[in-house]
């Protein structure tokens, strides 16, 4: 279905449990379960609102999930039924009234559970449950879907895909900010607006947790940060405990709600404790702002399409608007060790291969794992699966195989990048579609099924024609990188100053942004980083924006540094003063602080378990236990290293994946410790049982979860 958001649709609904608690549900009730035995309640809600002025009604199917059948009392399928069917009765009533066109949503709320690797779930898993909701939702005749009250990105990118792969319903994305702007698993603003947009959604917003004067700052950030419709759905404020009245009036929330009108929020409702009273007043304080409300659009489409080429992992962005390192590492050619461990699988050694590149600078880590003999399109998704439980920057999906490609993007959490296609267009044809539909950026190599090109101009050519097929394809142009291709300079001295004219060019008429692999260059001739670092500073004149190189590599980063200073990039030299003016005894960055065993365990282990480094933490507290007993790790090791990782948390500068990924290190060092213990000394230990609960379902547990987790850490 076609639906103009920000035009048919800017007036979305309030809260359902509250006008559920107006019609007698008890405060300890399932809201989902109520509803779904009460459907005529439902339909005289959703009536309610419609004759409130809102454009959508959300049906009430934001709990009803495989996952939570025990909650339903009833099939799913009986469930969405009856909850569906209620909604989109009552648009159907108010269209044979008045000839009013009222959209109905399916809703789709979190799953309860946290995906790995937080919690259990798989992605896999996820999409499934995702999927038999949507199949249901769109059979049962919702018009569009709409996925709401999210704090895992991960989740979101399920949903979205479950949406897209199995109905032809328009979908909305809001997702749970907390004051600090970020979610409560770390994604923000700028993650969110970059992945829904690359994935095709059709508005994206923030719905809960805040009430109206908290969220606007966040809904006008929203806007900049997207050229997709911005909605806003507020809490009434915050309940009061020991009432459960919320402390924001209707009158009060439809003030607030005209701010975000004139800052140009482009679709608005209401969240918990909002009724049909708070949507009326905010439909007509819009019909007096509108001059008449189907009078006026939102401003969406006058906004700025293009914000440059931005990627992220679920909680970190990165911005091409400065020469942005690319580690090269997870990459098997030439590198014996690596080989081996794709080969056992040996994910402890790939993951240390990235939080050492990240330690040493890099912003995106490029994973290949192209050895003959693997099976690429089962090992590259689990590699950046693993990945991303240890490192949030955003990854580089580099294969030749489409299929490998679409297994590793389905499971990838934000926006990658996919290295590479090339001027074929058998190669363009495979590879792009599936670009597009996961919501990656792209690498073209100015290359064909003729070569490489020896001239400036012939890359160029190239190049424009990816650019071309990558636009059919529907992908911003912004999204399109282009690697210009570094040949040897020991065999092809001329062509090295053609590589660097086709950056210049390729900057200049297409405005793309440029790759480049930059070692290629001195294969063959001695003293390599010579003339791997000189290149490097040459290219970036020309423009080169992300330089795929080793970044243990001191040399190559240290270019980059006086690049920076010499370009007033690096403002004041701060960067560079703080890089190369330091006390020289500092820890050398990129190794646990003493190296392992090297003399200050403590260090080491406050840094392996703040990385999540779980195999080497059990390594640690072995070699540690040659010398301490058992208790004493436990107290002075173990435990200041997990307080140190809470005091991150604190900071917002650990999110929860990093900090459940530090404590699933740590319990690789408890583990140790146990085995270590005679069974008597192992109940000496413990501070105790206890028994952990909460209401059944929903976001308790995951909290709840997550205690265990910690207190078990904790003996
Ligand atoms: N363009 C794009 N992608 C690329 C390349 C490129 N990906 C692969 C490669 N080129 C860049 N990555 C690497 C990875 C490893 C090495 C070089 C480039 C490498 N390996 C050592 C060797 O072969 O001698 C192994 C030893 C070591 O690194 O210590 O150098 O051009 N888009």
């Amino acid at each position: 279905m076609e639906i103009n958001f920000g035009e048919e649709i800017r007036i979305l609904d309030g809260a359902m449990g509250t006008m559920l608690q107006k019609e007698g549900m008890g405060t300890e009730e399932s809201t989902t379960r109520f509803g779904i035995t009460h459907p005529h309640i439902l339909k005289k809600i959703h009536k309610k609102y419609i004759e409130a002025g809102s454009d959508v009604i959300y049906a009430a199917t934001f709990g009803i999930n495989r996952l939570k059948s025990g909650e339903l009392g009833m099939p799913v399928e009986e469930a969405m039924k009856r909850a569906v069917g209620a909604a989109t009765e009552a648009a159907e009533e108010a269209f044979e009234k008045n000839g009013r066109r009222v959209f109905t949503a399916l809703d789709i709320g979190p799953l309860g559970e946290l995906l790995e690797p937080m919690g259990t779930l798989t992605f896999e898993e996820a999409y499934d449950v995702f999927r038999e909701m949507v199949l249901l939702g769109e059979k049962y005749g919702t018009d569009m879907a709409v996925i709401e009250t999210m704090t895992d990105l991960y989740e979101v990118r399920a949903a979205v895909l479950a949406v897209k792969e199995n109905s032809d319903m328009p979908v909305m994305v809001s997702m749970t900010f907390e004051e600090n702007g970020r979610t409560f698993t770390g994604v923000s603003l700028e993650a969110m607006a970059i992945t829904a947009e690359a994935l095709g959604v059709d508005a994206v917003g923030i719905n809960c947790s805040l009430g109206p004067s908290e969220i606007l700052p966040m809904a006008e950030k929203l806007k900049s940060l997207t050229s997709l419709p911005v909605f806003a759905k507020p809490n009434a404020g915050l309940p009061d405990p020991s009432t459960g009245q919320y402390d924001i009036t209707a009158e009060m929330f439809a003030g607030e709600m005209a701010k975000y009108l004139e800052a140009g929020v482009d679709i608005i409702g209401g969240c918990c404790g909002t009724t049909e009273e708070y949507i009326k007043l905010m439909a007509e304080k819009m019909e007096v702002l509108d001059g008449g409300r189907r009078e006026k659009k939102s401003g969406y489409t006058s906004r700025e399409k293009s914000r440059g080429l931005r990627v992220c992992s679920g909680s970190a962005v990165v911005k091409a608007d400065h020469v942005a390192v690319i580690g090269e590492r997870i990459n098997p050619t030439g590198k014996k060790r690596l080989k081996q461990a794709l080969l056992d699988e040996d994910f402890d050694y790939i993951m240390a291969q990235a939080i050492e590149q990240a330690d040493a600078g890099a912003e995106i880590l490029d994973v290949n794992v192209g050895v003959p003999g693997v099976d690429d399109v089962k090992l590259l998704p689990a590699v950046v699966k693993k990945l991303q439980s240890v490192t949030d920057l955003p990854l580089q999906i580099d294969s030749s195989n489409p299929q490998a490609i679409e297994a590793a993007l389905r499971v990838y959490n934000g926006k990658p990048i996919v290295n590479s296609v090339n001027g074929e267009d058998s190669v363009m044809e495979d590879i792009l579609p599936i670009v597009k539909k996961y919501g990656a950026a792209v690498i073209g190599l100015t290359l064909d099924d003729k070569g490489i090109p020896d001239s400036a101009e012939g890359r160029v050519a190239i190049a424009e024609r990816i650019l071309k097929k990558a636009r059919e394809a529907g992908l911003p142009e912004e999204d399109v990188i282009i690697d210009c291709l570094a040949l040897t300079a020991s065999a092809q001295q001329k062509e090295v100053n053609e590589t660097l004219k086709a950056i210049r060019l390729v900057k200049e008429k297409l405005g793309l942004k440029t790759a480049l692999g930059v070692s290629n260059i001195s294969f063959g001739l001695p003293a390599r980083n010579l003339i791997n670092r000189t290149f490097f500073t040459m290219a970036m004149e020309c423009g080169l924006d992300l330089p795929i190189i080793n970044p243990n590599d001191e040399d190559m980063m240290a270019s980059l540094a006086a690049f920076n200073v010499l370009k007033n990039i690096d403002k004041n030299a701060v960067k560079y003063i703080d890089r190369y003016g330091a006390d020289e005894t500092e820890p050398e960055k990129g190794k646990a602080p003493s190296g392992i065993y090297g003399g200050n365990p403590h260090e080491d282990i406050f840094y392996f378990i703040e990385k999540g480094m779980k195999a080497e933490t059990a390594e640690a507290v072995e070699k540690l236990l040659e010398s301490h007993e058992e208790l004493e790790t436990v107290n002075n090791f173990l435990i200041p290293a997990l307080d140190n990782v809470g005091k991150g948390f604190e900071r917002g500068t650990i999110f929860l994946p990093q900090m459940l990924q530090a404590a699933s290190a740590a319990q690789g060092g408890f583990d140790v410790i146990k085995a270590s213990l005679s069974a008597g000394e192992r109940e000496a230990v413990s501070l105790g049982r206890v028994a952990l609960a909460t209401v059944k379902g929903d976001i308790h547990d995951i909290g709840k979860n997550i205690v265990k987790v910690i207190m078990e850490n904790y003996g």
